[in-house]
């Protein structure tokens, strides 16, 4: 096959599969090969998590420590005020996110609760930083509603392939997740999509997952590729761990699949070593969740990240160029030029 390609949404199984089967070197090398086609290598995207509605989720999701019906110690928190979540907001710009990440425990959202997202999204794009919120099963209305108070990006993960779904999740279907995503496609909002590897799914899974996402009309423009975190009290607390080398291979065959996306270094990143971390770069994961927590369960703190980064020589992507509005540019202007003052950032180039 040759590393050139052009974006394709015909992905079959086996294709995938031999992808997966490569030697390692090999499918490294493609993976790599591709990622330069469409991005810079040495930038990475930085996105910051905040849960702003934690635990008593009534889904049964077996990975999740927010889930009601399992015991992880978890406090169940009420809907964060708004003006804290901007609070939240401003600290991850001032430690140099990008992208301000709104996480909520819920099945789908109450329309009583979106007048408080919505507010939560306007807050914060105000400060000049991208919106992303993932509240559950949407419906077209309230995508709708999201996308005209300006949220950038809605996630919304399938997780694993059609085939193991059901050994994960029960109180909801694969399809239910696909009709989420394709309102939220319809309001006009960028698709952020991916899965969770380690559950004790085969490599045939981990192919279906992105087959699935490959083949979608339009690629996902972030592609979240999530480590299990393993939660006491979770069904999943004591999977066997997922080798390293084959969580690389999931990210290099999503960079091959989906040449324009980004690709997340997602959830798992506490428990990698930085040569793992480095080898997923090297494979085209080209997004990181910054800051020392996820939603509940901790992330390496911003200091070290900035370590590694400055160790591999790996800049902060800047917001994206494609945002024209005037206000967006002038944010745009702004960050950029508070980036160079405060030098967050190790800036390998200077
Ligand atoms: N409740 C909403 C939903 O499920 O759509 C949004 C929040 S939910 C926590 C967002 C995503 O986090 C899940 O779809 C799953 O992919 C990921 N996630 C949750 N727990 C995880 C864990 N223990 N390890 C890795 N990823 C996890
Ligand atoms: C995604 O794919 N991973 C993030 C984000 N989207 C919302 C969540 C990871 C959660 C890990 C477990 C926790 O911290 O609760
Ligand atoms: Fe609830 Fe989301 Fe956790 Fe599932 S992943 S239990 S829906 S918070």
């Amino acid at each position: 096959m040759s590393v050139s390609q052009t974006v394709r949404h015909d992905w079959t199984r086996d294709q995938i599969l031999a992808l997966f089967n490569l030697p390692f070197n090999d499918l490294l090398f493609q993976a790599q090969t591709i990622h330069r086609q469409f991005f810079n290598p040495n930038e990475v995207q930085v996105s910051t998590l905040c849960s702003i509605k934690t635990g008593a989720c009534p889904e049964d999701c077996a990975y999740c420590p927010q889930s009601a019906r399992y015991d992880t110690g978890l406090e169940r928190e009420k809907l964060m005020a708004v003006e804290k979540v901007i609070e939240e907001a401003r600290a991850a710009k001032a430690s140099g996110a990008t992208r301000f990440c709104m996480g909520a425990a819920w099945r789908s959202p109450k329309d009583k609760d979106l007048p408080y997202v919505t507010s939560m999204v306007q807050g914060v794009k105000g400060l000049g930083l991208e919106t992303c919120m993932t509240l559950g099963m949407l419906s077209a209305d309230q995508a709708q509603t999201l996308a005209d108070a300006g949220l950038d990006y809605y996630n919304h993960n399938l997780d694993t392939s059609p085939e193991f779904y059901g050994e994960i999740i029960t109180t909801r279907t694969y399809q239910d997740r696909l009709e989420t995503l394709a309102n939220v496609r319809a309001a006009g909002m960028k698709v952020c999509c991916g899965g969770i590897v380690g559950m004790g799914e085969e490599v045939n899974d981990r192919a279906g997952l992105l087959q699935q996402l490959a083949n979608m009309p339009e690629h996902p423009e972030s592609v979240p590729i999530n480590m299990l975190v393993r939660v006491e009290g979770t069904p999943l607390a004591d999977e066997q761990e997922l080798d390293a080398f084959e969580f690389i291979r999931t990210i290099a065959v999503a960079r091959i699949l989906m040449p324009k996306s980004h690709v997340r270094l997602s959830a798992g990143r506490e428990e990698m070593n930085e040569q793992t971390q480095a080898l997923a770069f090297f494979a085209g994961a080209n997004s990181i969740f910054y800051g020392a927590k996820l939603l509940t369960t901790p992330n390496p703190e911003a200091d070290k990240d900035r370590q590694l980064f400055t160790k591999l020589g790996i800049q902060p992507e800047a917001y994206e160029v494609e945002h024209s509005d005037e206000a967006e540019a002038h944010a745009l202007l702004d960050r950029v030029q508070a980036a160079q003052q405060d030098k967050v950032f190790y800036n390998a180039a200077g």
